[in-house]
Order: C-alpha cells, then sequence, then structure tokens
C-alpha cells in the first residue's frame, strides 16, 4: 500500500514508534511517506520507498504564532494527490488528527477519499489532550478518525474515560525489532562508564517533569550506597539542569554521567544493567520495552500502561510514585547477585519477544486492509 505518516520527528517515544513502524512497512513491500517538519531521527539510510516530506511553516510579520496545523493540513492534500495515497497514519492527536480531518474535508470536495488512522500516544489524551485550549479539538478529531488505535489498554481506557468516544479504539502495543536490540555489550563502552565492573544503571528520557528525573537520582543514590554502581543519563530537555545541580548538590559527580541524545540506542541498552522509569505517568514505556530488548531488567512505577510490560519479580519491579526507597530496594533486589539478575535479564528478554515487531506490525497492515477494503478503491484512489 501507499501509506503517509505523520509524526514528531524527535526523540520522543511517538515519533521513534511511527518512524520503525514507518521502516518496518517499507521492509515488507509498502510504500512509506513521511510527512513532518524535519526528518525524524530514527529515520536513516535509503531506501526506495520510503519519501520524506517536509512540512514548511513560512513566517509571516501579522504570524505571532506561525500556523503549523494549515501548513501541515496543506502539505498533506499536496501528499496525497501527487503520491495516490491509500492512507494516513497519524500519530499523536494534536494537532496531527486534526490536520488529517482538514485535509480529507478539503480532497474530498474535489472526488478524493482517503482514510485516517489516528494513533493515541499518551500525553495526547492524559496531559495536553485534557487541557481545555486544546479538548474539543481533541475529541471531535479522534471521533472523526476513521480508525483509532491506542498504545496500551490503560491508555485506550483513559482516553474513553476523557473524552466521548463514539468509535471503538483498538489496541495495538507498541513494539521493537528484539533483533536489532539483542547485541553483545561492546566492553570498551563499558570499560569507560564503570572502569572497576561497577553495575551499569540507565535512564533515557525527554527529562520533562513527568519523568521525574529527582528520583532517579535518588533511587540510584541509594542503590549506590550498598553495591558500586554508575548512572548513566541519555537525552535532554527542561528538566536536566536540574537534574545535573541535583548531582553536584549530593556529590555524585563522579558516578553520573549525562551524555545527551543519542542514536544508538541498541549499543547504549546493551551495556545497561538496570532501567530506571520513575515516570507520574507512562501510557505504555517504549523505551523500557527497549531496555528489555538489550536484555536490562526495569524498576518503574505502577502506572498508567507500564504494568502491561512489567512483570514484578520476574523483568523487574514497580513502586509508587515517588517513593524512592521502595524503588532502590527493588534495584538492590536486582542486581544484588550475579545469578539474581541474569535471571531477571533473561525474563526482559522473553518479554520483550511478546512484543516483537514480527507480532505487532502485522496488526497494523492487517487494519489498513480492512479500512481499505471498506471504501472502494475507486474511490479511495481515483486515476
Ligand atoms: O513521554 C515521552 O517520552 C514522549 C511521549 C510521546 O508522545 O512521544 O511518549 C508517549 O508515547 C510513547 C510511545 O507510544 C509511550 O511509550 C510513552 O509512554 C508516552 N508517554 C507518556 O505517556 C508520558
Amino acid at each position: 500500500m501507499n501509506i503517509g505518516i505523520v509524526c514528531y520527528p524527535t526523540f520522543g517515544g511517538s515519533g521513534v514508534l511511527a518512524t520503525e513502524l514507518g521502516m518496518a512497512l517499507a521492509d515488507k513491500n509498502h510504500t512509506v511517506h513521511f510527512i513532518t517538519y524535519r526528518q525524524p531521527v530514527r529515520l536513516n539510510g535509503f531506501r526506495a520507498n520510503i519519501f520524506y516530506h517536509e512540512v514548511r511553516v513560512p513566517t509571516y510579520p501579522l504570524f505571532e504564532y506561525p500556523p503549523y496545523e494549515s501548513a501541515l493540513a496543506s502539505t498533506l492534500v499536496d501528499v496525497v494527490k501527487n503520491n495516490k495515497i491509500d492512507l494516513l497514519h497519524v500519530h499523536y492527536a494534536i494537532p496531527h488528527a486534526s490536520a488529517a480531518y482538514m485535509a480529507k474535508q478539503i480532497l474530498e470536495k474535489e472526488g478524493r477519499y482517503v482514510p485516517v488512522i489516528t494513533t493515541l500516544h499518551g500525553t495526547d489524551i492524559t496531559l495536553v489532550g485534557r487541557d481545555k485550549t486544546y479538548a474539543p479539538v481533541v475529541a471531535f478529531s479522534i471521533n472523526q478518525s476513521d480508525a483509532i488505535t491506542a498504545v496500551s489498554e490503560n491508555l485506550r481506557e483513559e482516553t474513553y474515560k476523557t473524552f466521548s468516544i463514539e468509535k471503538d479504539i483498538q489496541v495495538i502495543y507498541n513494539f521493537v525489532d528484539v533483533k536489532r536490540f539483542n547485541r553483545k555489550p561492546i566492553d570498551a563502552f563499558r570499560k569507560v562508564i564503570a572502569p572497576d565492573n561497577e553495575r551499569i544503571v540507565l535512564h533515557a528520557s525527554n527529562f520533562r517533569k513527568i519523568k521525574r528525573v529527582q528520583d532517579v537520582i535518588y533511587i540510584f543514590k541509594k542503590l549506590n550506597e550498598t553495591i558500586p554502581s554508575k548512572l548513566l543519563f541519555v537525552g535532554d530537555g527542561p528538566e536536566r539542569s536540574m537534574a545535573e545541580e541535583l548531582c553536584r548538590e549530593l556529590s555524585l559527580c563522579d558516578e553520573i554521567r549525562f551524555v545527551g541524545k543519542q542514536q544508538d540506542m541498541e549499543e547504549i541498552f546493551a551495556i545497561a544493567d538496570l532501567f530506571l522509569l520513575p515516570s507520574e505517568y507512562e501510557s505504555f514505556g517504549l523505551s523500557a520495552l527497549e531496555a528489555m530488548a538489550g536484555g536490562a531488567p526495569v524498576v518503574a512505577t505502577n502506572v498508567g500502561g507500564l504494568p502491561e510490560i512489567v512483570k514484578p519479580g520476574e523483568n523487574g519491579y514497580m513502586g509508587k510514585v515517588g517513593d524512592v526507597d521502595q524503588m532502590a530496594g527493588y534495584a538492590i533486589e536486582i542486581l544484588k547477585d550475579e545469578t539474581t539478575l541474569m535471571k531477571f535479564r533473561e525474563n526482559a528478554k522473553k518479554q520483550a519477544q511478546s512484543f516483537d515487531i514480527s507480532r505487532i506490525v502485522p496488526q497494523y497492515e492487517k487494519l489498513y486492509e480492512q479500512l481499505y477494503k471498506n471504501y472502494c478503491k475507486s474511490v479511495c484512489n481515483p486515476a
């Protein structure tokens, strides 16, 4: 099929998932068109059946706020017409679902029908979507989508609780390419971070408030008092300078490294002994799943969709939001000896297999086919 994907091109989970999905679909001989304001970070290497269309938002003295949504809708109209797109799959409701709705209306006036699938990722519902500034538009554009998916059961329930949704929301879990993440740790890399073979604890995120990065540091502090360990922070965002300051205050600078945004997450997960995700909320926690695929058990909070992937006592543990003592205890329990850690590692890898790309991508393909079948080919894609 000829699929248009709209997403945020950033390191955030929704953009990563959308990009990985697009590349997986291209591997299965679909043609994929990414439509966004910058080349998605995980989109690398040339493939003949992947196209990238940049949304340009011209500035104009009158525009204090350049209208990205209108620019996106107009670009979608163009891309659909020029490339005979069969369907649009938009990731993250704001403003992608409403821009797709607008594009669809314009195209319909010209006798061209393009079904729209909206995938809800989390904060588009639980944080930004709830904001009264956006809520009516979010609810309307979700209801106007031809199919709606959510990345966890929890997010599906949250969406029904938050908005009056008249349609079925299908859960299609996030996925990971288990083969790609199953790497042998690079010894030299491990040695740079943990020269005396200390345990390596990892946190990767966009450093937003919701991630509770300070809790990562407090959990690590407790752990470090018992088990020789190093903490590796990957990513960047608004809370990073607060986190660096806290490390200085706690005299932990020699134990903690901030490496910023990174591309080769496979290599990083491979050297990790534990992944910490003490968030206020996670609709799914894609980074936790990728960590598991790399063989790192997870200590997280018992919120959102995390209980759908973290199995306490098997591949990790979950604590109460903010209870750093409890989560430090869990971390010590996992890292206390080699046999325990190996058991958790194996279980983490096994759990990741249930979310392997080979199981999840066909669910999207099936949804695309069903949707497409419901609209006569000639209506969807007139010559
Ligand atoms: O929270 C983030 O890291 C970014 C955010 C996004 O929209 O990119 O992530 C959300 O979508 C991810 C992919 O589906 C989920 O794995 C994250 O749990 C979710 N974040 C939240 O719900 C806070």
